[in-house]
């Protein structure tokens, strides 16, 4: 089990206390062409931490909003927030207007830091809000030239941290299940370190020479956990790249000799192209992949590449972080591994009992963090007797390994991102154009799935590569453009139940 003081606070064990254990002179930040010691981010967070309380107003229990890429401001304004007691919601540039202002709603957020350069819809969300009271700006570059970093600047470099219990909510994860709905799940001080605890000191060993790169967005558990929060519980340095393309990562890897990585399959494949090229990965201790399933044939050639395992794994925006991984001693490929100790898993059927070994079923998981989500909604679907019945379906083999069989839902992961169908397909009927629609994952070599839009259009509409770009750019101008339909099918008519229920999985090109 974990064992925690009553009284914790996950932002101050992340820096002042790395500092009294003896890290102050040791690297814990890099982004932006700068390092930063762990001594000079507990400085950084204290002063910002000050602004928050005696400038803006913030109190113990406040839902904070962050928009930012990923770079040290935007780990600094967390954790300042964290150790003022605030309730933090990060979330992704990408998002518009309209995005924002669910979040907003949703956790009743009453302050929001933004990264200078992305406030034109910050802007637009806060202006019909009724939550936000305050919206200041950061600047992401770390040049302090931004509102907040001069309210920061004359403030003593000492904060009294809120004195918050080890389960007080500290962050709220968004996820947008399969319905497109953002629902928020809350996470307790604890739980920030249970993840380093368990998965990050189990199966990874971090120690404080450590170097990591990755690419999720800290507004993704997964990013939060493999890129800030795994290195800062151990001494170890984080890089933070706001653009996380391949060649971004194979630079930094090459220039800080780093260790542990965090990505996709995707991107694992086009860094090893790029091996065959001449860049240098020798440096990788470690290679997490998760966020979409691990190909067979991805993890063989990182074998054949590096003499090493990459690590699948599973975890979920409800449980926060991994649960079930391959380790670097037990291993296979084609498979995500065993649970991470103090996580137990099971397949269950339809009427909730275990399934026997080698047939599939849904994933159910329980352990040291699990859900809860903000409100309540859709929490006695998601946990049932204590266990957390994952949207996954998986087969767990003789040997106890489970192995992803598919997801049980209309989410499509897309390059390591999730993408709800409905969502998209809101967006695509909010055009004048469009009369019907249903939009599937289809498979892709390079993406693992990439969401494709079958349309039927309304009269008058012509079909054909002009309204393909019409539609295209109508969902890039509603929602994040991420999720815009790269392929689009016209259709005469969509199949459907005899109720009039669109039969989307007739539509998958992979379907049974
Ligand atoms: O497997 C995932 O998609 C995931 C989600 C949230 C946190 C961590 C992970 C690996």
């Amino acid at each position: 089990g974990f064992d925690y003081p009553d009284r914790l606070n996950a932002g101050v064990e992340l820096t002042d206390a790395m500092v009294a254990r003896g890290f102050g002179d040791h690297t814990a930040l890099i982004g932006n062409g700068r390092r930063r010691t762990y001594k000079e981010l507990a400085d950084w967070t204290n002063r910002l931490a000050h602004a928050l309380v005696e400038d803006l107003g913030l109190r113990p229990g406040n839902r904070v909003l962050i928009r930012s890429a990923n770079n040290p401001a935007m780990v600094a304004c967390w954790l300042a927030a964290t150790k003022a007691g605030a309730v933090v919601v990060n979330s992704m540039p990408m998002l518009r207007a309209a995005e924002l202002a669910k979040y907003v709603d949703k956790a009743e957020i009453t302050h929001a830091l933004c990264d200078t350069r992305l406030m034109d819809e910050m802007a637009t969300c806060a202006k019909g809000s009724r939550f936000l009271k305050s919206v200041v700006g950061f600047d992401g570059t770390s040049n302090h030239d931004a509102e907040l970093d001069r309210l920061a600047l004359e403030k003593p470099v000492q904060f009294e941290a809120v004195d918050t219990a080890q389960d007080d909510v500290a962050l709220l994860g968004f996820t947008s299940g399969s319905t497109g709905e953002p629902k928020a799940t809350m996470h307790f001080h604890r739980d920030l370190l249970i993840i380093a605890d368990g998965y990050a000191r189990e199966v990874l060993s971090v120690v404080p020479e450590d170097v990591f790169v990755g690419s999720p967005p800290l507004a993704f558990t997964f990013g939060l956990g493999g890129l800030a929060i795994f290195p800062l519980r151990f001494g170890a340095a984080a890089t933070l790249l706001e653009q996380a393309t391949p060649p971004n990562m194979i630079e930094i890897i090459e220039k800080y000799r780093a260790t542990v990585s965090f990505t996709a399959p995707t991107a694992y494949r086009a860094m090893m192209k790029a091996m065959d090229q001449g860049a240098d990965l020798t440096s990788l201790r470690a290679a997490v992949s998760a966020g979409e399933t691990l190909p067979g044939p991805v993890y063989q050639e990182w074998m054949d590449k590096t003499g090493k395992p990459m690590l699948d794994g599973i975890g979920a925006t409800e449980l926060l972080h991994i649960f079930i991984t391959n380790r670097f001693s037990d291993h296979r490929p084609a498979c995500t591994g065993k649970p991470v100790t103090g996580y137990e898993a099971k397949v269950i059927g339809p009427d909730g009992k275990e399934m026997p070994h080698g047939e599939p079923g849904r994933l159910a998981v329980r352990g040291p963090t699990g859900c809860r989500y903000l409100g309540g909604e859709r929490q006695d679907e998601y946990v049932q007797d204590g266990w957390n019945i994952t949207g996954d379906t998986f087969v767990q083999d003789e040997d106890g390994y489970f192995h992803f069989a598919a997801r049980n839902d209309d989410m499509i992961v897309s390059s390591g991102y999730n993408i709800a169908g409905p969502e998209v397909e809101a967006a695509l009927l909010s055009h004048e154009a469009v009369a019907e629609c249903a939009v599937i994952g289809a498979p892709d070599e390079a993406r693992g799935r990439i969401v494709q839009a079958h349309v039927v259009l309304a009269d008058g509409a012509e079909p054909g590569e002009e309204m393909i770009k019409t539609l295209q750019d109508h969902v890039k101008a509603v929602i994040a453009p991420y999720k815009y339909p790269r392929a689009i099918v016209f259709e005469e008519t969509l199949p459907k139940t005899e109720t009039g229920k669109i039969q989307r999985f007739r539509l998958r090109p992979d379907a049974a």
